[in-house]
């Protein structure tokens, strides 16, 4: 388990599927993959990134091989009756269409064993609510890049109130131009100043 540990930390994306594929036909657990090896692959990676000694391309990649891995080990843990750890419907807000900030958020969710319910860029506030009403959710991902763009974070959050689908669903909100001060005006729940803190504030709420 080492092993797949350090090439998802490294980012070899083809090793890790090839050694999850291995140890699965080798008979291992599913389950002890993933939570002995990959989750605890992706916390160090995040912690790392948190603390400054990793950047930007280090995460990409090792987040990519952790996908790679997912891919493989998925239907065997469906197969197992693996329940995730929640739900969680993401998205870039309308008129925004940077999505790198918003796709390692994803990939660090679903490496922490969260579905992800992932719209994509510019996202309208109706399709945010849509997707509440259909997939009831943990919590919804807001994110943001432009100065201009942020400001539609406070209208999903409003239209989610008028459809009467704000209690019982956490709002959290990134992106580099926010700060938690704007995230508390606009009602949101949480600032996720990076993918490891949102995060952490998920499976604090993880029932
Ligand atoms: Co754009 N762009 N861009 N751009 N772009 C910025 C953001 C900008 C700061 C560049 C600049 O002028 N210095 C500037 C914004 C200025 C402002 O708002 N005041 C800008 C601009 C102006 C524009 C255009 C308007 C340019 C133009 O066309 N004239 C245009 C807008 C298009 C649109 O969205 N409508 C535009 C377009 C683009 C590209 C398409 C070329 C490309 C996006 C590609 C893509 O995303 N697929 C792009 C890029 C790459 C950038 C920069 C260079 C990098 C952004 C990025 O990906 N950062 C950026 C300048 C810069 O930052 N140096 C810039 C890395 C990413 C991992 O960080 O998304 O902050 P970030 O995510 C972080 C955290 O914020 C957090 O986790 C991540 C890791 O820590 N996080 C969350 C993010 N979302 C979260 C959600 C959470 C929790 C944490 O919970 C839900």
């Amino acid at each position: 388990m080492e092993v797949l540990q350090e090439w998802i930390r490294t980012g070899n994306a083809r090793e890790v599927a090839t050694l999850v594929r291995k140890y699965l036909e080798e008979g291992r657990d599913p389950e002890a993959i993933l939570n002995q090896a990959m989750i605890p692959a992706m916390d160090e990676v995040g912690d790392l990134f948190q603390r400054g000694e990793f950047f930007l391309p280090e995460m990409l990649v090792a987040a990519r091989a952790m996908k790679e891995g997912l891919r493989v080990l998925k239907p065997r843990l469906v197969q197992a009756g693996v329940e995730p750890a929640g739900r969680v419907v993401l998205g870039t807000v309308q008129g925004d269409m940077h999505d790198i900030g918003k796709n390692l958020v994803a990939m660090t969710l679903e490496g922490a064993g969260f579905e992800v319910i992932d719209l994509g860029i510019d996202v309208p506030a109706a399709r945010f609510v849509e997707a509440v009403r259909t997939h009831r959710p943990l919590a919804m991902g807001l994110s943001a890049l432009l100065t201009t763009t942020m400001l539609q974070m406070k209208a999903v959050v409003e239209a989610l109130g008028r459809a009467g689908l704000r209690q019982g669903t956490r709002v959290l909100v990134g992106g580099a131009p926010l700060t938690r001060a704007f995230a508390l005006e606009i009602g949101a729940d949480f600032y996720g100043p990076d993918p490891t803190a949102g995060k952490q504030y998920l499976q604090g709420l993880s029932p």
